[in-house]
């Protein structure tokens, strides 16, 4: 049935196609119907683009007087990089505004809405919500509390186990579970490892897709600086790194880091490497999302402090066994089973051989 909640599903289509490639906007689309007709359609596709009902009411010119238009997140109502799309909806004449959820950025957080009602324009919220909040939960969470949205993946055996004896952990997991890390580095603002990852697997840290994808930006948690300038994310031009580092970290090698075009240093005022401080610059340069590929003492060291909205688990049929190979929470463990962190299962799914378990912090 061609009913509002068909419209605005293809609507939802089409901003699920842009996932990862707005940041630090929203994916969102905009569907313009007229007299059961499409008139119009649009997708937003990178910041500082037009908007998705912009693009839609463009395609539909004067068809959009008297239409409805179907947007999956509220028109915005301010001047940032592009006029407000609550006024283009004025100015358009449409006669009907369907929204899925309204917009959590405080510029916005109804104001949109509210403009095109005061217009005497009828607008109905609340379509296929939920699925236009995931489509842009990372974006959510970020306006929600100013925190990027933190992702830690863990690739592991039957047994638990990340690496065998020798500390090899090529591979664990198939060829099917890293095209999906792949995609997740795509769809995340950024993507950290530690020092110790750097000086064992001289990583790149990109993302290689079939079809290409974009790269994050890349950080490495290196208390004392002391990654070498040869390290592959130093060398490799193809997205920024951020080399985070304590108070006391030797100025020489933070001058010949900062010195390499595409590199950074950052500085925090703590000792060691606070997590929040980092999350909250982060915050500060609109890094909305970040993609964690730790070892155990960086997945410890998040988990330990509570900064995680999921855990990516990819867990391969191998029995790797032995009892120096490590588990990816184990630096501080606990005396007895009712003390442990507890998370709750939110999807299981099968990739390829593996199978993919997504954990969330349990919602009391
Ligand atoms: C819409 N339609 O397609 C998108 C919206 O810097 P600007 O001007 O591009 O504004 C970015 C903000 O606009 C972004 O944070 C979010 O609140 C909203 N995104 N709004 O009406 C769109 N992408
Ligand atoms: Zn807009």
């Amino acid at each position: 049935m061609r009913d509002k909640e068909f419209f605005m599903h293809h609507a939802l289509e089409l901003a699920r196609l842009t996932i990862g490639q707005t940041r630090p906007n929203p994916s969102v689309g905009a569907v313009v119907v007229k007299d059961g007709r499409v008139v119009g359609t649009g997708t937003h596709m990178t910041a500082g683009e037009p908007h998705a009902e912009v693009l839609a009411l463009q395609q539909a010119g004067d068809k959009a007087r008297g239409a409805e238009i179907y947007v999956t997140l509220e028109p915005c109502a301010h001047y940032g990089s592009t006029p407000p799309c609550a006024k283009a909806i004025i100015d358009h004449g449409l006669e009907k505004v369907y929204v899925a959820t309204l917009d959590p950025n405080p510029k916005v957080a109804g104001g949109g809405v509210e403009w095109i009602r005061r217009e005497g324009i009828d607008v109905e919220v609340g379509i296929l919500e939920e699925e236009a909040k995931a489509i842009n939960h990372k974006f959510f969470h970020f306006m929600k509390t100013r925190k990027p949205y933190v992702t830690l993946k863990t690739a592991v055996s039957l047994d638990g186990k990340m690496t065998a004896n020798s500390g090899d952990s090529k591979w664990i997991t198939s060829e099917a579970s890293r095209h999906d890390v792949h995609l997740n580095r795509h769809q995340h603002d950024a993507i950290l490892v530690g020092r110790e990852t750097v000086l064992r697997d001289d990583p790149l840290l990109t993302t290689r897709l079939p079809h290409g994808g974009i790269n994050p930006t890349r950080i490495v948690l290196d208390t004392h600086l002391s990654i070498p300038l040869h390290a592959k994310l130093l060398q490799d031009d193809s997205s920024k790194t951020i080399v985070v580092c304590g108070k006391n970290a030797n100025t020489t090698k933070e001058n010949d880091i900062n010195a390499i075009s595409h590199a950074e240093v950052w500085r925090l005022e703590s000792e060691h490497t606070d997590l929040e401080a980092l999350l909250n610059r982060m915050a500060d340069e609109k890094l909305m999302s970040l993609y964690v590929e730790g070892g155990s003492t960086i997945h410890s060291a998040f988990i330990q402090e509570q900064w995680f909205s999921e855990i990516h688990l990819y867990m391969a049929p191998k029995l790797i066994g032995g009892a120096m190979s490590k588990g990816f929470y184990n630096q501080f463990g606990f005396d007895e089973v009712k003390d442990s962190i507890q998370i709750e299962f939110d999807q299981v799914q099968h990739i390829g051989d593996d199978l993919k378990i997504i954990a969330k912090p349990r919602v009391e």
